[in-house]
């Protein structure tokens, strides 16, 4: 499987864009300032991990994945949304994502509120197309309702602002990453999972699994968000940038950011024990995403 890993991405890209691509209001249409920047956003280059678990997960339990489309396309809406209200102005200010301009600095700050306002709404009327099997529909709705919202990305990204600037410790930063990061990532798995009908049990070690990924995935991207830094403006400015947020590097060094994620890593593959030979493909993604460099 590890061999075949980026033939495995390449094609779940290509079913999650053609859906996208399917759901979504195309960008000539009216308001077409509107549709073209989310459309621009979405298909900006991001990796569609959150809907490639999902998709995944759906399998790892014996279901269909085309069952879980929706959903997954659903949580990519959410993602998408996020980067770009998270790289605002009144946020984190950011004018490049994936080596690109961020939607604020090619359509303004308005149409940018707007295009993340609209597919947060879409993301919704696009869930709403699981038609509900053993887990109902509300109940699955429901669920990316609550990983969106004010108790755990909304919550995350709340609680990041207020700690910046402030010294925490790595109990702090890992509640702050559980629900920045965390949420969104275990719910992709977890709705994968339900659309695949899964057994209270593999719920249980999908929950598990997504909980110490998201972790893991957070601690590596604190770890390429310092180390690409340090290699494209030196090293002393990748210091510099680092200082002015808790990430693991910051407060565990490098190194012992390092050990995190293989550890993190290491208890979301345990966690897949209890899907036996199913778990074999969330446990490549669990090994690509460690050793990703981007
Ligand atoms: C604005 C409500 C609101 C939330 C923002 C997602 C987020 C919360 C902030 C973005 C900044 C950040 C470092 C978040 C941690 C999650 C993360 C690493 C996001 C990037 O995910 P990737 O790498 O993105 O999957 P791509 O570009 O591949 O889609």
């Amino acid at each position: 499987m590890n061999t075949d890993i980026h033939a495995y991405l390449a094609e779940r890209r290509r079913v999650i864009d053609e859906a996208l691509r399917s759901y979504l209001p195309p960008p000539t249409k009216k308001p077409r300032i509107l549709h073209e920047a989310m459309s621009h956003s979405l298909f900006a280059g991001g990796k569609r991990l959150r809907p490639t678990l999902c998709l995944a997960a759906c399998e790892a339990v014996g279901g269909d994945s085309a069952a879980a489309l929706p959903l997954a396309c659903a949580v990519e809406c959410v993602h998408t949304y996020s980067l770009i209200h998270d790289d605002l102005p009144a946020m984190d200010n950011d004018d490049w994502r994936r080596g690109k301009p961020t939607l604020h600095k090619i359509y303004g700050e308005a149409v940018a509120i707007l295009a993340g306002d609209a597919l947060l709404a879409e993301a919704f009327e696009i869930a709403c197309r699981y038609p509900g099997g053993s887990y109902g529909s509300a109940v699955v709705v429901g669920e990316l309702a609550r990983a969106s919202g004010s108790r755990a990305l909304v919550a995350g990204q709340v609680a990041d602002l207020e700690a910046e600037g402030k010294e925490i410790s790595v109990r702090e930063l890992r509640a702050i990453h559980l629900r920045k990061t965390g949420a969104l990532i275990t719910t992709s798995l977890r709705l994968g999972a339900m659309a695949g009908e899964a057994s209270r049990e593999s719920l249980r070690a999908i929950t598990e699994f997504g909980r110490f990924l998201g972790l893991a995935f957070q601690v590596i991207d604190d770890i390429l968000d310092l180390t690409q830094t340090r290699e494209t403006l030196g090293k002393s400015a990748g210091k510099d940038l680092a200082a002015e947020k808790a990430t693991y590097p910051r407060l565990l060094g490098l190194e012992g950011a390092q050990q995190a994620a293989q550890r993190y890593t290491a208890r979301a593959h345990e966690a897949l024990a209890a899907l036996g030979t199913r778990g074999a493909t969330l446990a490549a993604l669990a090994r690509h995403l460690l050793a990703r460099e981007s």
